[in-house]
């Protein structure tokens, strides 16, 4: 960690949207009169019957209740795209850089964007999806996906959409969970030059669910796939035939627009649901100041839409704003390590945003790949999804961005739906390493871990909560309220538990220092150890499994699994790479095991409790600190780990 302070240049500070002295005023206005201020900013998104209630928030455990808005009506597609295909039909909305670079970009105009949505829209309707129906969206990173997001929320429906890179198993579990009607997906998804098969991975999902969920399928690749007639539908046949134009529908504020499943401790993924009108303002507005977005920029966020910041910042955010979103369908190093710089070159990009793990892996490079391209048109820099090393960071700061760019280190969570904790970048000096200080409305505080006091000194360390509601704040887990509060307010009463754990200096900044709880963040994803486990012992081999994370160069953390054979079975480095493959299998690549260790037996207490503490520090190659071991039922089986231990420095 670094103390060395960026300060924001006078001149971008004098163009900003906020300058120190407006995030001052703005943020304090925010805290003392939620109510007024977030009465004022959610003007920014057209309302059908305006709201007269702005605030309805309640944290009393057993009774949490978020609402914003409640009695505002709206539609976000039309938020999205019909008042700026009114007022600028010509804009790009969206810029498509496919996966191949020999393949032409593509541009949509808002106009364009009107009627390919309503065309989805309606293709939709015509299979019965209407109000409040889920839809599956297993897609590559095309138009089509903004298309159908769009055209979900048109109609009312809610869209789940499941990260290409999961496996059929982790799709199919997801179409049930939240009873999908219909599934949205497309032959091939082009990646890195090489090609995912969609919709077989779909046909496999659907094998063992509920009849009757029809699938839809884009032709992107034009690869053979095989087909059900009744059950599939060929997207691009029923899109030529419909209408360029479908009514939005109307919306209550609090209607849910969007599930996303993500990972946590316990169990498996959980259905995180997100609000209409909250969720848009909260996006729309975060996106405008944190990247300091104005009118004709064209703004690149890299992520995929199969996770929330694809969801915030490269559909609703941007799209609420009028702007120009770039849509990347392939992957940083193909065809070689200068494709992000290529691109930005290519479509003169001024806000970059993306991740870590995709810095530190360029980074390893070298600077050439960099430097040959023009990236004189950036003018700020974004980063997301786990810390930033200084190292990382430095090099971002000097080599992408020539030293003129502010970076924004932005900490949120699926959970939080836009950025909390963030510098705006014409307001706030940056620090190499820190999300800096709350946006507008967000009242960050430590807690002590055990206690549950809140440390009112400025400096401090404990684990990371939240005072009191924001717009963007998800609202329940999909069919199981009772887990939400469980999950997110039973742990520190009165606050919502973020699982992360941090330092706030002497100058109020906060330093995320990451996961309090068995979730682990492998490139930036988030990753539940019990599913990984579950995965494992589902292996006929497998008679035990404890999964952990350690310090990974370039992923942040990699997955460290300890794995106890059934009797008999011989731990062979075939069985090893078994493993891995199935549990590629079972959850999707991102979910591999960096390491596996054969472990006779895994540390528990007498209870039977497994002593992950113990787990964590052998796999960090720092066994010299176990702690207290008194309390293990065979102190004898921590020897044998240690002795092969699979991560030395
Ligand atoms: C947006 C997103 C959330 C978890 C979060 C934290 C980690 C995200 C970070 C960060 C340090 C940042 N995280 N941003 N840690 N600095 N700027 O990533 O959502 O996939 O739900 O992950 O990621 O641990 O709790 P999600």
């Amino acid at each position: 960690m670094s103390d060395k302070t960026y300060p924001p240049s006078a001149e971008f500070a004098a163009n900003a949207h906020a300058d120190a002295a407006t995030y001052e005023a703005m943020y304090t206005a925010s805290v003392t009169d939620p109510e007024a201020f977030w009465g004022e900013h959610g003007k920014r998104i057209d309302w059908i019957k305006p709201y007269t209630k702005v605030k309805n928030t309640r944290y009393d455990f057993g009774d949490v209740d978020i609402k914003w808005y409640e009695d505002g009506t709206l539609n976000v597609s039309a938020n999205c795209i019909d008042r700026h295909a009114a007022a600028t039909p010509d804009k790009t909305a969206i810029i498509f850089e496919p996966d191949e670079p020999t393949e032409p970009a593509r541009h949509i105009s808002y106009r364009e964007l009107l009627e390919q949505t309503s065309r989805m829209a309606n293709v939709l309707k015509g299979l019965g999806v209407g109000k409040g129906d889920r839809v599956v969206l297993y897609l590559p990173m095309i138009p089509e996906a903004a298309y159908a997001m769009l055209a979900c929320a048109r109609i009312g429906a809610v869209h789940s959409i499941v990260f290409a890179g999961f496996s059929p198993d982790a799709l199919g579990a997801r179409i049930n969970g939240c009873n999908a009607k219909v599934v949205i997906t497309a032959d091939e998804a082009p990646r890195g030059g090489r090609k995912t098969p969609l919709k077989t991975n779909t046909d496999k999902a659907l094998l063992h669910g509920n009849d009757g969920v029809k699938c839809l399928v884009v032709k992107r690749t034009g690869g053979q796939t095989t087909w059900i007639d009744g059950r599939d539908f060929d997207y691009n046949a029923l899109a030529a035939e419909a209408s360029t134009y479908c009514t939005p529908a109307e919306m209550n504020a609090e209607d849910p627009l969007f599930i996303l499943y993500t990972s946590g401790s316990t169990g498996q993924p959980k259905g995180v649901v997100h609000s209409s009108g909250g969720y848009l303002v909260f996006a729309a507005m975060t996106h405008q100041y944190t990247f300091d977005y104005h009118d004709n920029d064209v703004f690149w966020c890299t992520a995929d839409v199969g996770w929330v910041t694809g969801h915030s910042y490269i559909v609703y955010g941007p799209l609420a704003n009028g702007a120009t979103t770039l849509m990347f369908e392939g992957v940083p190093t193909y065809p070689d390590a200068g494709r992000f710089w290529a691109v930005c070159e290519k479509h003169k990009v001024n806000q970059f945003y993306t991740a870590p793990t995709a810095l530190r892996a360029l980074m390893g490079q070298g600077n050439e790949w960099v430097v040959k391209y023009d990236l004189s048109s950036l003018k700020l820099l974004g980063t997301v999804g786990e810390p930033i090393n200084p190292e990382a960071w430095n090099w971002y700061n000097d080599v992408v961005g020539g030293g003129r760019c502010p970076i924004v280190d932005t900490w949120w969570q699926t959970e939080t739906g836009g950025h909390l904790l963030t510098p705006l970048p014409g307001a706030t000096a940056t620090k190499p390493g820190s999300a800096t200080r709350p946006f507008f409305g967000v009242q960050p505080v430590v807690l002590e871990p055990t206690t549950g006091e809140e440390i009112t000194d400025t400096a401090a360390e404990g684990v990371l909560c939240l005072r009191d509601s924001w717009p963007g704040q998800m609202r329940t887990v999909w069919g199981d309220h009772e887990r939400f509060m469980k999950t997110y307010f039973s742990d520190y009463k009165g606050y919502y538990f973020t699982g992360d754990g941090c330092r706030r200096d002497a100058d109020g900044y906060y330093w995320i220092t990451g996961r309090v709880d068995d979730v682990i963040n492998v490139s930036g994803h988030r990753m539940g150890t019990a599913e990984v486990e579950s995965a494992l012992v589902a292996h006929e081999t497998v008679a035990e499994a404890a999964v952990v994370g350690y310090p990974h160069d370039v992923k942040g953390q990699g997955i460290y699994a300890y794995v106890t054979l059934m009797a008999g079975v011989e731990a062979t480095e075939e069985l090893r790479k078994e493993l891995e493959k199935w549990v590629r299998t079972e959850i999707g690549p991102i979910a591999k095991p960096d390491l596996i260790q054969w472990a006779p037996g895994l540390p528990k207490t007498r209870s039977g409790k497994i002593m992950r503490r113990i787990l964590r520090k052998i796999a960090e190659d720092d066994f010299g600190a176990l702690g207290d071991t008194s309390t293990l039922a065979d102190p004898s089986v921590v020897d044998d780990l240690i002795e092969n231990r699979m991560n030395r420095a």
